[in-house]
């Protein structure tokens, strides 16, 4: 049995050897790649907590994003698959001032997976980058991540940009990050937020399928939304 609470540990403690020997014992016993990736997840809360409390510092915690990193490459041709030709453009970023970059990472992975050509920028990006690449790969879709509150607000720049621009009427852009909220989404006129890697593939369909189809949409398409209209659908 791999014992993934060893897995949170190893994270936790920055052990990425441990780390992606266990995550390897998981993949061979079978386990699904999302059950793997929670409590890696659960680990950075945990790092993000003692960092608040100032239990530990800036070394600590890039030693755990470390540790995930190896684990997360393990995951990833699981999660992404293979088969189909991409038949959607995803441009993807971290925001301007902004050096996070796993849960960017997790949300493209799982979009490659769900059949979305991935143009990764990377991290601190501006908004101009992001135009200048949808523009170049003929983009559906802007994803934008932020973990920070100081940085969150530059968002807003991208969607702006994206709504001035007179060749661009059918991008669309969704947002997400630990301090993201759907209100705060809303206010800067995103065309979708979700709070997770896999709600964030329902979400990035959705908005790109109103662009396909010609409608308007107003407001944010939240996975709340999405799971409702599947319930009524199979009813
Ligand atoms: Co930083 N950091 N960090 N950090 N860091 C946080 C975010 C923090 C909450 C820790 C804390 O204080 N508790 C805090 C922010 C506080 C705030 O803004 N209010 C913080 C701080 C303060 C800082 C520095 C300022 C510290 C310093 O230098 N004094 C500094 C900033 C540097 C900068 O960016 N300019 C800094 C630096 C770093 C490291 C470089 C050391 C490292 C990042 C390494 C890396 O990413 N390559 C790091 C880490 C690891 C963290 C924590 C511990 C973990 C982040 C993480 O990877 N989580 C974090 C604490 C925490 O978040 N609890 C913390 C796991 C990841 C899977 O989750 O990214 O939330 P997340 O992604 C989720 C969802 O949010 C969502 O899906 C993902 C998967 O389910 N999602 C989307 C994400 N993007 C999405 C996009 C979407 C949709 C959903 O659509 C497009």
């Amino acid at each position: 049995m791999a014992g993934l609470e060893r897995l949170q540990l190893a994270v936790e403690m920055g052990d990425r050897d441990t780390a992606v020997a266990v995550t390897e014992e998981a993949i061979a016993e079978g386990i699904p790649p999302l059950e793997i990736l929670e409590p890696m997840t659960d680990a950075m809360g945990v790092v993000g907590e003692r960092f608040s409390r100032q239990e530990i510092f800036v070394p600590e915690m890039l030693i755990s994003a470390r540790a995930m990193k190896g684990a997360m490459a393990l995951l990833e041709p699981l999660l992404v698959g293979s088969g189909h030709r991409p038949d959607k453009v995803a441009v993807m970023g971290t925001i301007k001032g902004d050096l996070h970059d796993i849960g960017k990472n997790l949300v493209a992975m799982m979009l490659k997976g769900a059949n979305f050509e991935i143009i990764d920028l990377g991290t601190n990006t501006p908004a101009d980058e992001f135009l200048a690449a949808a523009r170049e790969h003929q983009a559906d879709l802007i994803g934008i991540s932020a973990l920070l509150t100081t940085t969150m607000g530059n968002m807003r720049g991208v969607i702006e940009a994206v709504r001035a621009a007179d060749d661009l009427p059918d991008l669309r852009v969704i947002v997400g990050g630990a301090p993201v909220t759907l209100d705060f989404a809303t206010q800067i006129g995103a065309d979708g937020w979700a709070p997770d890697a896999a709600s964030a593939v329902d979400v990035a369909k959705a908005v790109v399928d109103t662009a396909r189809g010609r409608t308007t949409l107003s407001g944010l398409i939240h996975p709340d939304v999405i799971a409702a209209a599947r319930d009524t659908a199979a009813a």
